[in-house]
Formats: structure tokens, sequence, C-alpha cells
């Protein structure tokens, strides 16, 4: 009796735990970020070719709202409950074109430029900086241009990242609005999906055995002014 317990303990764990991206700057969960089809369940994308990989929407549904944030200032993202899984954080934004709605916007094409990653220390394990973390600082480009923008959160768990398909994605998009900025278009922009392939030696990777001595964040460089 214990013991069927326990296993059902450990079975709804497994449906509910992981994490989810649900607030960036303020405001209550899912107010300035698009829902993600996770904010039930806690689930991850596995597929890098799925529509899922950029916001992880299925359908498109806006925010309730826009986070505004001056240029060269930053945002706080927060995960629910913490980052545990090893890997690790990225984040990317794509601007919304002039003349268009952010609530419409799907953020198409070639249009994502990353402003964060993260490597891990090496040692006898790999640890990243994020681990057990809830809120990150997502540093917002001084010399970008003003106007609207998504901002793309993203943990890669790399715990079976060994097999095709297993490195989990977490994702969700923030709506955000940027003032006071420059005349710089970033380089380097991809597009989700598209960026990624799941052969990439960042996503297709045995972190455990033998323990790697370097790590690829996959995607483009990281833009900085
Ligand atoms: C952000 O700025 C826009 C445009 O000025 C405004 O409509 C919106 O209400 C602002 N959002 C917040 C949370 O203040
Ligand atoms: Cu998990």
């Amino acid at each position: 009796m214990l013991a069927t317990a326990a296993l059902l303990f450990a079975a709804a764990l497994g449906v509910s735990g992981h994490y989810t991206f649900p607030r960036a700057g303020g405001g209550s969960d899912w107010q300035y970020v698009r829902r993600a089809d996770n904010w039930q369940n806690n689930g991850f994308v596995g597929d890098v070719n799925s529509q899922q990989i950029r916001c992880f929407q299925s359908s498109h549904a806006p925010a309730q709202g826009v986070y505004n944030v001056s240029a060269g200032s930053s945002v706080t993202y927060y995960a629910a409950p913490n980052v545990y899984h090893p890997g690790p954080m990225q984040f990317y934004m794509a601007r919304v074109p002039d003349g268009q709605d952010i609530n419409s916007w799907r953020g198409d094409g070639a249009v994502w430029f990353k402003v964060y990653h993260e490597q891990p220390n090496f040692g006898s394990q790999l640890t990243w900086p994020n681990n057990g973390k809830s809120s990150f600082q997502v540093p917002i480009p001084r010399c970008i241009r003003s106007g609207y923008y998504l901002l793309r959160a993203e943990h890669i768990g790399l715990h079976v990242a060994q097999s095709s398909g297993g490195a989990q994605f977490y994702i969700s998009c923030a709506q955000i609005g940027v003032t006071g900025g420059g005349s710089t278009d970033p380089p380097n922009k991809v597009a989700f999906p598209g960026a990624y392939r799941a052969s990439d030696p960042g996503i297709l990777i045995n972190i455990n055995w033998p323990v790697p001595t370097s790590y690829q964040n996959p995607g483009p460089p990281v833009f900085s002014c």
C-alpha cells in the first residue's frame, strides 16, 4: 500500500515536474509572458524542428501586456519553481517590425538574436551557474533600436541529451517595449525553428561520461554593443 502510494506520488511528480518561465519584469504569471503550452504540466519541448521551439505555443496567443524597459538595463525573467536540470540558460530577442502589433506578431523568419548564454564550470562534473535559481537578469543591449520586442527565455536540460531528441527545452516569450535605444540592427539573426539541429554539439551531448572539457552553446554568438 505504501509502495503503491510512493509510486503514484513519483508518477505525479513525473507529470508535474520540471519548470516554466511564466514571468518577466514584474506583474503576475503570464501577464507579460505569452502563456506557454506547459503552463499546467511544466513539460518541455523535445523536437528542435517543431513550432513550439520558438515560444512554446502550438497556437498563437498574446500576453496580457507589454513590460517596458530602457536599453542598457536588464529585465528579470523568472522560472517557476526553479531551474534544476543541468544545462545552459539562453535568451534571445526579436524586434517587432515597425507598424506591426506586438500582440499579433509571431516572430516568423530570421529575426532572433541572442543576448545571453552561459558556460558551465568544468571539473569532475559540469556545474551550471543557473542551477537552482528562479530568476535571471537579462541584459538589454544599449544600442538596439527602441520599439517592441519578444524576449525569449530558454533553458536546455541536458541530463539525458546523450541520445538524439533527449535534450529538454524549457521556453517562453515575453512582450517588452525598449525605450531610449540606439540604431544598431544586430547581426547573426536566426529563425525558430531553424536555428538548431538535433545533432548540434551543444544539444546532442553526454555530459556525464566522459565529462566534457568544453561546451558549445547552440545558436549564434551573443550580441552585445
Ligand atoms: C509600455 O509602453 C506602452 C507604449 O507606451 C504602453 O501602452 C504600455 O501600457 C506600457 N506598459 C506598461 C506595463 O506600463
Ligand atoms: Cu524535468
